[in-house]
């Protein structure tokens, strides 16, 4: 970031995508854990938001989806009974991609605080909104099911699919983000992929680099090419951090944690390479950070760690 740039927080505290409670509370975890202090010590103006509103998961009929007026029966024909709280969710990523287009349009940054991974959808659809971008993917999972291949119906296992445009996703045809290209857009951290998800993904333009790629080549390296492969022909760059990409010893509040993970000065080593690049040449437009689930963390260890690593990326710097 150059110093100086107001960051904006923009809490997204939406668990409706994934399959355990407790992600609700990643914003406040993060907050708690001292995020805006990081982030001005990183030389970066943070304004808070606040959260979005939005009900709580057991405030919503899953018989009449409340959250969006649609019945069961329009749910069931417009192809979503595998996408659980499918509308709810819709309702929230509108919200959230205008807010985060809004952002951007003040000429400030927009970091969102999740929530499962479904709040990508929108804090994606807001950042190519008025402009072409190329994102990189830390996670653990490859989140490029649709509601036809999910093995879960969760639809943080689909923010890729939706967004690119993939599958049937009821009447949230309008999360196809048309100014993100498959080809700019790069993984980093995958070891967990579905048996269906693994052929969509070998199929695509997508570039992914494994946890075998992070052993054999090191962190550093492979976020340089991340990052060219989302620079490449854009405008700017969306991180997307997902916790999970993070070894469970290092960050254990997540909610679907998978051993092998990278260590915690790898993750740190992948937002600094990040910040390094964006020093020369401005990349980093938007970011989100999910997943954080504090019912399972210990001593609020993950927040924690969210909240370093998103520093890291805006600059913070050991010397
Ligand atoms: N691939 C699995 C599914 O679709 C689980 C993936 C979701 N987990 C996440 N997203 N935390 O990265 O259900
Ligand atoms: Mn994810
Ligand atoms: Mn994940
Ligand atoms: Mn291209």
């Amino acid at each position: 970031m150059k110093t100086n740039a107001t960051v904006r927080i923009i809490g997204a505290p939406m668990d409706y995508g994934a399959n355990r409670r407790g992600v609700d509370m990643g914003p406040s975890a993060i907050r708690y854990a001292g995020l805006a202090d990081e982030l001005e010590r990183a030389g970066v103006d943070p304004i808070d938001d606040g959260d979005l509103s939005m009900p709580r998961a057991e405030e919503i009929d899953p018989d009449t989806d409340e959250a969006s007026g649609l019945t069961s029966t329009e749910s069931e024909s417009s192809g979503v009974e595998n996408a659980k709280f499918l509308p709810a969710i819709e309702g929230v990523n509108v919200r959230l991609a205008a807010r985060v287009a809004e952002t951007l349009a003040d000429g400030e940054f927009p970091l969102v605080l999740g929530g499962d991974h479904s709040v990508a959808i929108g804090s994606l659809h807001g950042s190519a909104r008025d402009a072409d971008i190329g994102a990189i993917w830390f996670d653990a999972h490859a989140d490029l099911n649709t509601p036809e291949t999910s093995p879960s119906g969760n639809v943080h296992g689909m923010p890729l699919g939706a967004v690119l445009g993939r599958g049937v996703f009821g009447d949230m045809d309008w999360a196809h983000t048309p100014r993100l290209q498959e080809d700019s857009i790069a993984y980093v951290g995958l070891r967990s992929i579905d048996e269906r998800e693994r052929e969509l993904v070998r199929e695509s333009e997508m570039t992914a680099f494994t946890m075998s790629d992070i052993d054999q080549r090191g962190m550093t390296a492979v976020v340089e090419d991340a990052l060219e492969v989302a620079t490449d022909g854009t405008d700017g760059v969306h991180v997307s951090l997902d916790l999970d990409m993070i070894d469970p010893k290092a960050a254990p509040g997540v909610g679907t944690p998978v051993r092998g993970g990278v260590t915690y000065r790898e993750a740190h080593a992948a937002l600094e390479t990040v910040s390094k690049r964006h020093d020369r040449d401005g990349i980093l437009r938007s970011m989100d950070v999910v997943e954080v689930n504090p019912i399972l963390d210990e001593a609020n260890e993950t927040a924690s760690l969210a909240a370093e690593l998103t520093a890291s990326a805006f600059g913070k710097r050991i010397l």
